[in-house]
């Protein structure tokens, strides 16, 4: 399996910050320009400089330069602040301005497969980024054991995942992603961001995933 975006999240030996696919008005007024460089200028950056911190302190305890007893934290932080580092770098490129309708080709059928048709994919999606407690993702991602789709939601930014599990469109649900233009209306804000999916960008990085 590869990934052709979380490759622009890493360079020279650190974790970096990717630019925005588009311009930071280019989704209003599905999400507002205030949201978007909020969004990705503080909350991704410090995700970014948390996953850099925990590498850090893990390769200053593998060099003996810091107590072991650091490690399990430094883990933990590692787990949460990469996991946020993956999914906005994926996010970016889950939505676009010009949505097109419902896939087609191998990922169409790929959904028939997994879930029986493209609506009952919709539904499930939707209910499961409704659903999430607090903080947390909804998934569809590639599932390496059978090839097949699956989705699941993430709580926070590493729980409740499946290892190898090479997700392809993902939408945050965190607050913050959405509170400044749909206030707590959740419900509004999935809706619409079904509506601005980038399947040819999901199609690629499916066909990439079961083309190794
Ligand atoms: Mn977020």
């Amino acid at each position: 399996m590869n990934h052709i975006f979380l490759t622009h999240g890493f360079a020279d030996g650190h974790y970096v910050l990717p630019p925005l696919p588009y311009d930071e008005t280019a989704l209003e007024p599905f999400i507002g320009a205030e949201t978007l460089i909020l969004h990705h200028d503080k909350h991704h950056a410090s995700y970014v400089a948390g996953a850099n911190a925990a590498a850090d302190t893990l390769r200053a305890i593998a060099c003996g330069n810091a107590p072991a007893e650091l490690s399990s934290c430094a883990m933990q932080k590692l787990a949460f602040n990469l996991g946020g580092h993956v999914l906005h770098t994926l996010y970016w490129h889950s939505m676009t301005p010009r949505a097109e309708g419902a896939p087609h080709g191998l990922l169409a059928e790929l959904m028939r497969a997994s879930f029986g048709s493209y609506e009952a994919f919709c539904n499930l999606f939707t209910s499961v980024c409704e659903g999430v407690q607090g903080s947390g993702w909804g998934v569809l991602g590639v599932d390496p054991v059978s090839h097949k789709l699956l989705v699941l939601g993430i709580s926070r930014h590493q729980d409740v995942l499946v290892p190898g599990l090479l997700p392809v469109l993902v939408c945050d649900v965190w607050e913050h992603a959405y509170y400044l233009t749909w206030r707590n209306n959740r419900k509004g804000y999935v809706a619409a961001f079904m509506q601005h999916i980038n399947w040819p960008t999901v199609a690629l990085m499916v066909e990439k995933a079961l083309t190794v």
